[in-house]
């Protein structure tokens, strides 16, 4: 049996049978679950079926599925990957609506770490291994859609920083507070980023060992010093240092996403790879290839951009990498169904990888 797991993202419109037979048939053995909505109504339009690009308007509205965090559905969700032949490996991303004032250090920070705390447990108790979440205020923006990849495929890409100011009431592409009121988000420092995110480490991390879930922190997507006026965290490789050293542990972990650190600026992707898997930080990993950087870069096909997956593999091998890694998004592919083309495409050449590379 093969150490390096193979596994699935399930966004929220998705979790069903059909999406999980399909999983299973690429190959996958392992399921990520996003709870969160993001999509609304678009969800299920094949042309929308990626993450949205993140308008000046953001996604869905946050809160929308606030319902379905209970242990009985985490349960039934299990039960029913289960019955697909899939195991419930992670949850990716918390509600805006449970942790905003965590982001903005707001006076319901405690409050809502106390909530986290609860969700962490449940998971927990559902068999669920890891959360993976993005520490960000702008969330993503400015990024674009073209015939970017090979074939004219339809991808996604970044031409230039959106400088738009984040409207109050908003945080990470999600409105939490509809009534906020006109104006805009007021802007933090990178330090006073940095802070938060330490208090929040210190505060759940105790949390998560004691339960033995890992958090997994996604780096900053797209990854620029500021964004909308807000600063990012993560935004080159050696911020993850900086990230893991707030707090040593096992359950202070990395949501290791590819393309985001081949984006990058500094560093090298390769380097990055090998730093954070030999720490046996990288709980689970985003698999998409890219071609250019932060702020100009296309998403492209999985075996034509400047990232090797070959050489990634070699340095999971080497490092005895067990975690779990999932196609990212992919280039829609032009058939009667080009969502599900494109990651059927991404997850056969990861299994072809994995097959022949030891
Ligand atoms: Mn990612």
């Amino acid at each position: 049996m093969d150490t390096i797991k193979l596994g699935f993202g399930f966004y929220h419109h998705m979790l069903d049978s059909s999406t999980m037979r399909f999983a299973r048939q690429c190959g996958a053995t392992h399921a990520v679950v996003h709870l969160v909505d993001y999509h609304g109504d678009s969800g299920g339009d094949q042309l929308a079926d990626n993450q949205p690009v993140g308008g000046s308007d953001g996604w869905a509205a946050a809160g929308a599925t606030a319902e379905e965090w209970t242990l009985e559905n985490l349960l039934r969700i299990r039960k029913e990957l289960n019955a697909h032949g899939l195991e419930f490996y992670a949850i990716e991303n918390f509600d805006p609506l449970f942790w905003y004032d965590v982001l903005l250090a707001g006076p319901k920070r405690d409050e809502q770490i106390e909530h986290i705390k609860q969700i962490i447990r449940m998971a927990a108790e559902a068999g669920v291994s890891v959360i993976g979440y993005n520490f960000s205020l702008a969330g993503v923006a400015g990024r674009i859609t073209g015939e970017f990849a090979r074939g004219n495929a339809v991808s996604v890409g970044m031409n230039g920083v959106d400088e738009e100011p984040v409207p109050r009431g908003m945080v990470w592409n999600m409105v939490y507070e509809r009534n906020a009121g006109p104006g805009v988000l007021g802007s933090a420092t990178h330090e006073q980023l940095w802070d938060r995110l330490s208090y929040f480490l210190n505060a759940v991390v105790p949390v998560a060992e004691e339960c033995g879930i890992r958090l997994a922190a996604h780096p900053d997507d797209p990854p620029v010093p500021m964004l909308r006026r807000q600063p990012r965290l993560v935004y080159q490789p050696q911020m993850y240092q900086r990230l893991l050293d707030v707090r040593r542990s096992r359950s202070n972990a990395l949501e290791f996403c590819l393309g985001t650190l081949a984006e990058m600026t500094e560093g090298d992707v390769y380097n990055a790879t090998d730093l954070y898997t030999s720490q046996q930080s990288v709980a689970y990993i985003h698999l998409r290839n890219v071609r250019g950087k932060a702020p100009h870069y296309h998403e492209v096909f999985i075996d034509e951009g400047d990232v090797d997956f070959r050489e990634i593999v070699r340095i999971l091998r080497r490092n005895s990498f067990d975690g779990v890694m999932i196609p990212d998004h992919t280039p829609q592919m032009a058939c009667g169904a080009p969502w599900h083309a494109g990651m059927a495409y991404a997850m056969g050449y990861m299994k072809g990888l994995l097959q022949t590379i030891e």
